[in-house]
């Protein structure tokens, strides 16, 4: 038997349990949400749960086993067959017909039922369904419960001279998924407070506005680029991911009345020559009043990234007005992006991306304790403060066949509350990239406004 962590990680993976707010049957409101139905759904996991409700209780106690309906009946089966342990079925209710029977299966007065529960709460459902069987001559003296939600259900039922055994606590489910980072402090903040009976605040978090943006920004890029939104009403960056500088170049002429920023990847350009490809570039972003973003993520130490940003084929920091950067060599490395503003990389938008909860949370530290990084790149919510850049964005398709996942405008600005949307493909693989810029130009504003 895999041990208990390893094993919830497992469940976990099902999508067992949600954070975020929901509502309950009683009306209150919960920081989350758990469904263990799933389980049944996965052979090797069921059979894997009857065997560790098993061993919480000696099997040579009990004479039956009893689920309560709906989602306990499959875990009591699988403990049946694992102890071979007698099922008896109890009914939601009983049949208007026939036999009219509550309690079904073979079974005598005097024998020992252990009862199988999913999820513990107030405990009053099974107080309801105890007597049921109990009714019957059939004594219950212990329950086996996968989750106790911390409710109080576990003492009443205990108050009740019942035995509850229950394999995970909502603690536990907590701390196992803050070591494993797949659950952020804030939200394990939200739980205890939860849990303690104290209202949960959830509080709808209140965007701000290009304009209020710009009142608090500092860096001069920071500045430009919220500007240069207001005044061309945009939020779109287009990302230049062609090949030559006559499409670059083209390209940057074709979207440049309708984008805030053009972003590249200046590495990729196979004719690249600094005279012939930056310069016109540079008129271009002129004309049509937009940035130019070097998408060249930075990950290397200070010294380093000083050579690179500076020397070279591209001499990165004569032109590019923003430059993407990953936080992971830390604060100081990121001293020698003088001329240009730094877009932090928060998480990507790749499937399997490492960027978990813990990695984005330590590269927020780095990035807001230093003066160059004017935002992050991220598929998260990021601290209002921030500019929120997020690429990813597709009207048409929902991935690549390349690892590339896609969100709509509407997704990113209402919910992630993003700033601005970096669109590739969507608009240099379109036939006309003019009007597909105007398009997802017009579709990002109004979510954007949307979401105010
Ligand atoms: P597209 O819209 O064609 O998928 O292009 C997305 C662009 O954004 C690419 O240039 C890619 O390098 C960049 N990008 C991304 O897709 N996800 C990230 O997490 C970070 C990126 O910079």
């Amino acid at each position: 038997m895999e041990n208990k962590k390893d094993f919830f990680l497992e469940c976990y993976k099902l999508g067992i349990i949600k954070f975020g707010k929901f509502t309950l049957k009683s009306g209150i409101e919960s920081p989350f949400y758990v469904d263990l139905r799933p389980l049944a759904s996965e052979p090797k996991i069921l059979k894997s749960l009857a065997s560790h409700l098993l061993s919480m209780v000696p099997q040579k106690d009990f004479n039956l086993i009893c689920g309560v309906p709906y989602a306990a009946l499959p875990m009591a089966t699988a403990m049946s067959l694992e102890s071979n342990i007698p099922l008896i079925i109890k009914r939601k209710e009983a049949k208007a017909y026939g036999t009219k029977k509550l309690i079904e299966g073979i079974y005598q007065k005097g024998q020992s039922c252990l009862l199988v529960e999913d999820i513990i709460t107030s405990g009053k459902s099974l107080l309801e369904t105890i007597p049921e069987i109990e009714n019957k001559g059939v004594k219950v003296s212990d329950i086996v419960v996968v989750l106790d939600r911390e409710q109080g259900g576990k003492a009443f039922l205990e108050s009740k001279g019942y035995r509850v055994h229950t394999l995970f606590t909502i603690t536990e489910v907590c701390e196992i998924l803050r070591e494993s980072h797949l659950l952020e402090e804030q939200e394990i903040i939200r739980i205890k407070d939860f849990l303690k009976g104290n209202p949960v605040k959830f509080e709808e978090k209140k965007r701000r506005s290009y304009e209020e943006k710009l009142k608090l920004t500092e860096h001069k890029a920071g500045k430009k680029i919220l500007e240069i939104a207001i005044e061309k009403q945009s939020n779109l960056i287009a990302s230049a991911d062609v090949i030559t500088t006559k499409e670059l170049l083209d390209l940057a002429d074709k979207v440049g009345p309708h984008i805030v920023a053009l972003k590249t990847h200046i590495d990729v350009i196979t004719d690249f020559d600094f005279d012939k490809t930056i310069l016109p570039l540079k008129d271009i972003a002129k004309k049509h009043n937009f940035l130019l973003m070097e998408d060249r993520k930075f990950a290397d130490i200070g010294s380093t990234q000083e050579l690179q940003y500076s020397y070279g084929t591209y001499r990165i920091s004569f032109w590019a007005d923003l430059i993407t950067s990953h936080m992971i060599a830390g604060s100081t490395s990121l001293n020698y992006f003088l001329n240009s503003g730094v877009v932090a990389i928060i998480s990507m938008s790749s499937q399997g991306a490492l960027t978990d909860a813990h990695y984005s949370e330590e590269a927020l530290k780095v990035a807001q304790s230093h003066p160059s990084v004017i935002g992050g790149v991220s598929q998260k919510s990021l601290p209002e403060e921030m500019l929120h850049f997020t690429p990813g964005v597709s009207l048409s398709n929902k991935c690549d066949g390349k690892g590339q996942q896609y969100n709509t405008p509407e997704y990113i600005f209402k919910n992630l509350h993003t700033d601005f949307m970096i669109v590739g493909r969507g608009i240099y693989k379109a036939e006309d990239a003019e009007k597909a810029a105007l398009s997802y130009k017009i579709e990002g504003w109004k979510a954007y406004s949307d979401s105010l």
